[in-house]
This record gives structure tokens, C-alpha cells and sequence, in this order.
């Protein structure tokens, strides 16, 4: 049975302040150590889902700092996986998100750091208590802890009246595989004629995040990890804005969809009448 820590007011800023320290770190060097020629160091779910060795040291060095301060709560990283802790807390990195981007050094990459309670591997099992979503090229830091609200670089953030669904400027991804993008590209021919327009940024957490700061109005996506999200989510809603899946579940792999109501149960219902979260059958002789 997980356990779920009392965290007050104090502790959750102290988790906030870890988070964003580590997040700049890990920035610094995935600017700084960047290799003129970066190349992929490996593939994974297909063969444009790619990991460079930034993305490991990135991860490694977040985990080395989490772990020397907080050596008893849990790690959950894109790069190296779920090492379980003792204190009913765990940290969830993705050390580059937006890695495409960054390996085409297209500046819209981030470092997420989250710390959460209960049970990160299971949708709608796990509690964001502080998040750091944090772009090193540009600079700006996402940060929200539970209770204390959302900022942009220190600014306070609240979510702006949503427009309706057909003037909604709307963020959206593609997943890495022929099956998912048949489906998401058929949601998206539908879609399109009825909402402002699509804007398709290449890092989820960021895309969240111009959610909570009124850059973009609303934004779904099918296939996220917990770590695309699990910062970004909380900044959204201490934006006062909503995270969500389709029907009464909760966000994941299946489904994100975000904006402030009730824009977002409208994209939402939308994205259910189109079967938004099923992927179509891999073509013949492609590649999965
Ligand atoms: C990426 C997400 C993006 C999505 C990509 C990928 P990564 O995360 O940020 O929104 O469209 O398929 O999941 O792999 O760069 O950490």
C-alpha cells in the first residue's frame, strides 16, 4: 500500500525549490555540453523515437541531486527507468522533453522535474506536489506547488477565460509510430475546420505550460509518459486550468486533453466522437 506523506506548505516550497535547482543544472549542461554534432545514441519504441547521450547525462546528473538530497524517496526517469523509494515520494524526470527538437536544435526543448505522491505508474494513482518545467535556451521556468499557485519567472499565472472551441488555438503531437499518426492525422482533418488552428510545438510539457499562460488555448495529446506531464499538469491546474482524459479518466497514455472550462470538456467530448483514443491498424509492411 502506498503511502501518502503529510507535506506542508514549508516542505512543499523546500520540494519546489529542489526542483527548479535541478532543473537549471540539468539545463545548463544540455546547452553547454551540447556536441557540434550530435547524433542518435539509440532508438526506442520506433525508429524516430531517438535518445541522445545528452538525455542520459541530463538524467543522470538529475538523479545524482534528487538522490544526494532526498535519498529516500523514489526516481522515475524517461532515460533509466523506476527506482522505488521509501518515503511515499518520487521524482519524475524527463531530462530533455522535446529530445527531437533538440537533437534538430529547434530551441523548444525542456528539463521537466516533478515530485509526486502515491503511485506515478498508474494513471490516476499519483498527486503532483511541485513541478519545474524549465527551457534553458529561453530561459523560462514553469514552477507550481500544491496550494502555492503557478509562475512564470516569478509572475503569477492565471488562466484566461477560454474562447469558445471555434476560435480556440489548439496544441497537439504525434506519436512515433504509422498506427497512432493514421489516427491522429484523421483527427485532425476533422478537427481543423472547426477550431481556430493547430499549433504543434514538439514538447508536451511546454505545451502545457502555454496552456497555464494563455499562449495557447487548449492542447491534447495521445501517448504521453507521466514524465511529459506530470510538472507541466500542475502548473496548469494551480493556473486554475483542468488536465484530464476522455469520460471520467484521468490523464494518460490513452488521452491528454487541457484548457480551462469549458473549453476542455468540450474538446474533450469531441476528441470521444472521433474515437481520438484508439490507433489504427499498422499499415501493411510498415513500420509499426
Ligand atoms: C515528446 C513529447 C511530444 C510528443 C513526442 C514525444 P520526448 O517527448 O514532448 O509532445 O509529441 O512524441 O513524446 O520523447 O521528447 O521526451
Amino acid at each position: 500500500m502506498t503511502t501518502v506523506p503529510a507535506v506542508g506548505p514549508g516542505a512543499v516550497r523546500a520540494l519546489l525549490a529542489l526542483a527548479e535547482h535541478a532543473a537549471r543544472r540539468a539545463g545548463v549542461v544540455i546547452v553547454e555540453d551540447r556536441p557540434e554534432h550530435l547524433g542518435v545514441a539509440a532508438t526506442k519504441s520506433s525508429p524516430t523515437d531517438v535518445v541522445t547521450e545528452m538525455d542520459r547525462r541530463a538524467e543522470t546528473l538529475l538523479r545524482e541531486i534528487l538522490g544526494a538530497a532526498r535519498p529516500e524517496d523514489g526516481l522515475l526517469g524517461e532515460e533509466a527507468g523506476h527506482e522505488p523509494g521509501a518515503s511515499g515520494l518520487t521524482w519524475v524526470l524527463d531530462p530533455i522533453d522535446g529530445t527531437v527538437n533538440y537533437l534538430y536544435g529547434i530551441p523548444a526543448y525542456a528539463v521537466s522535474v516533478a515530485v509526486v505522491s502515491g503511485d506515478p505508474t498508474v494513471p490516476g494513482a499519483w498527486t503532483p506536489l511541485a513541478g519545474c518545467v524549465h527551457n534553458p535556451v529561453s530561459g523560462e521556468t514553469w514552477t507550481a506547488a500544491a496550494g502555492l499557485g503557478a509562475h512564470l519567472l516569478g509572475r503569477r499565472l492565471h488562466i484566461p477565460v477560454p474562447p469558445s472551441l471555434d476560435r480556440a488555438l489548439t496544441g497537439t503531437g504525434f506519436g512515433y509510430f504509422t498506427g497512432r499518426r493514421r489516427t491522429q492525422s484523421r483527427v485532425i482533418a476533422d478537427l481543423l475546420p472547426r477550431i481556430r488552428d493547430i499549433r504543434r510545438i514538439g514538447c508536451a510539457s511546454m505545451d502545457l505550460c502555454m496552456v497555464a499562460t494563455g499562449r495557447l488555448d487548449a492542447y491534447f495529446e495521445r501517448g504521453l509518459a507521466v514524465w511529459d506531464l506530470a510538472a507541466a499538469r500542475l502548473v496548469v491546474e494551480e493556473a486554475g486550468g483542468v488536465v484530464r482524459g476522455l469520460g471520467d479518466a484521468p490523464p494518460s497514455q490513452d488521452m491528454v486533453v487541457s484548457a480551462a472550462e469549458p473549453l476542455v470538456g468540450l474538446l474533450a467530448d469531441e476528441l470521444a466522437a472521433l474515437e481520438a483514443a484508439a490507433d489504427a491498424a499498422p499499415a501493411p509492411g510498415g513500420t509499426g
